[in-house]
């Protein structure tokens, strides 16, 4: 299933009050009234989304998934804004200031504001959510994310009719983040974007933990957006700001190098990277010698996703 967890509970109906005076509070609490996983739809009574309906429910199963060690996915982390390296980012990250944190939406939508990290929790529906994650270099992971649903976060500000694009902002702390020091390589901030309707779709997770805790500083502490239909770069951490548009924005990596990191990004075997083949991925912690894994289209996830892309020939979107 794509997600474990079976009861929603809402923050506001944890009853000590003391439990909202830290996040990793709030986030322990909810999930410690999780119930243990027998399906996806109890999960979803009450997210009015029809799109969940047509989840199957057969033997596609992220409960078969098994997560990577949480121990691999915290020491090998891309973190541009740190280092271009997978160790040096994974400390580094330590030295990010995460508390207080606010989150910025606005652009075309009827109630913008500026928003506590904390009482978005307070809103919003904390689920567990495994999904694999494919980086655009080829190696793979299975998370166990804690989050919640991007749309229903965007539901709240009221999208107006208008609003076709998100766009979504990293965090700016050149004082503690070497590579915005030195405007290396990306225009800082980080900036990553969707379409409306990629946005809205309930794969679409705003994560704010891993393993049942609050997210490590180095896996996008306090809150990453995670695509797991889409290459890795897709999945910004550190948000400080979403945007609603009418037009594109110019994403990070599409504009370092827009022949090899498109807009749309969807993992596809069958579209190599100019350097590269997708075919297939290693797993994190398997070893040298170990089989690769193949690559599935849309990440595996076709089944969810594939009606947003049916107007588009999928050779030509990388
Ligand atoms: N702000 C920010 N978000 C980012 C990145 C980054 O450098 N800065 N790297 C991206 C890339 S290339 C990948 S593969 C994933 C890596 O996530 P992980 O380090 O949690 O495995 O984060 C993405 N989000
Ligand atoms: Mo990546």
């Amino acid at each position: 299933m794509i997600i474990r967890t079976t009861k929603d509970i809402p923050a506001s109906e944890i009853t000590d009050p003391l439990v909202f005076r830290e996040r990793r509070k709030i986030i322990k609490a909810m999930l410690a009234t999780m119930v243990a996983g027998t399906g996806i739809a109890p999960a979803l009574a009450d997210n009015n989304n029809s799109a969940w309906a047509n989840l199957p429910k057969g033997d596609f199963s992220a409960d078969l998934l098994t997560p990577t060690p949480a121990e691999l996915i915290k020491n090998y982390t891309n973190y541009y804004e740190f280092a271009f390296n997978k160790q040096d980012s994974t400390k580094l990250a330590q030295n990010l200031r995460t508390d207080p944190w606010s989150v910025e939406i606005s652009g075309e939508v009827e109630n913008p504001g500026i928003f506590y990290l904390e009482d978005i929790l307070r809103q919003q529906v904390l689920q567990e959510r495994i999904y694999r994650f494919r980086c655009v270099e080829a190696w793979s992971m299975v998370v166990p994310w804690v989050g919640f649903s991007l749309g229903n976060l965007l539901k709240t500000v009221k999208p107006l009719s208008t609003a076709k694009f998100v766009k979504f902002t990293a965090v700016h702390q050149p004082d503690i983040m070497p590579r915005q020091r030195n405007n290396a390589m990306l225009e800082w901030p980080y900036v990553e974007g969707l379409r409306i309707d990629e946005a809205m779709h309930p794969l679409a997770t705003l994560a704010v933990g891993m393993y049942g805790d609050i997210l490590p500083k180095q896996n996008g502490a306090p809150l990453r957006l995670i695509v797991p239909w889409k290459y890795g770069f897709k999945n910004i951490k550190a948000i400080v700001k979403i945007e609603l548009l009418k037009r594109p924005p110019i994403t990070s990596w599409s504009q370092f190098a827009p022949k090899e990191y498109g807009f749309y990004a969807n993992v596809n075997p069958a579209v190599s990277h100019p350097r590269w083949s997708q075919n297939s991925e290693r797993q994190l912690g398997s070893g040298f010698f170990s089989p690769r894994r193949q690559t599935e289209l849309f990440n595996g996830y076709g089944e969810q996703v594939a009606s947003l892309y049916s107007d588009m020939d999928l050779r030509h979107f990388f």
